[in-house]
């Protein structure tokens, strides 16, 4: 399989779950600096023009959550309401957090004006520290999302939670996030794609 990445974005969930769960794979690095997630090449790969993206003998796979279930299946919780939970926190992810994320460098997407795209990056702390107030009450964390055992949410959960000090969260006001971050940052998985420049 060929994961197409960016450093530190939500493609690196992916990669973590890879190498959680020791699935070879090759790390295709698309060049954010020079704008090729909208270049014609990338494009013909994943015509969203994001990451991820991946190559698997039957196609191509998008969006992170779906991407995550074909790559590393073993860490869908076999019981229903816990492989519910797991999906529940990563739309979660998804449709919420990483939405109110992006609305710090990808004001285009939603408006045109100036004031607009300052008006939303002053918002997104807020935003994020408003979801954190939710994970932190709604979820274990102890160890993982879910409890005892690391799945597919986690990997998706410590890239996010990765991006809170650069939006100016203090992720220390959440006692159960910020331990867990610093335990997640420890596991084989992630220190493997942190050696390969994925994740700092
Ligand atoms: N819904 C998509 C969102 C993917 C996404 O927005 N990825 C970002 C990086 S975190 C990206 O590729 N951005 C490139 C751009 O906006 O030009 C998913 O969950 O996979």
């Amino acid at each position: 399989m060929k994961l197409h990445y960016s450093p530190g974005t939500i493609s690196i969930a992916v990669a973590i779950a890879l190498e959680e769960t020791d699935t070879p794979y090759e790390a295709i690095r698309v060049d954010f600096a020079s704008g090729a997630q909208q270049g014609e090449a990338y494009r013909a790969i994943n015509p969203k023009g994001r990451v991820p993206a991946l190559e698997t003998p039957q196609g191509i796979i998008t969006e992170t959550g779906a991407v995550l279930e074909y790559a590393a299946p073993a860490l869908v919780p076999d019981d229903a309401y816990q492989a519910a939970r797991m999906r529940e926190a990563m739309y979660y992810l998804a449709s919420t957090m990483h939405v109110a994320h992006a609305h710090k460098m990808r004001g285009h997407r939603w408006a045109d004006e100036q004031s607009s795209f300052d008006d939303m990056k002053a918002k997104v702390p807020q935003n994020m520290a408003d979801c954190c107030a939710y994970l932190e009450d709604q979820y274990p964390f102890d160890p993982c999302v879910l409890g005892d055992d690391f799945t597919l949410a986690d990997a998706y959960m410590t890239v996010v939670l990765g991006w809170l000090e650069g939006d100016g969260v203090d992720i220390t006001i959440y006692p159960k996030l910020a331990a867990y971050l610093i335990r997640m940052r420890t596991r084989p998985s992630v220190l493997a794609v942190m050696a390969k420049g994925m994740l700092s």
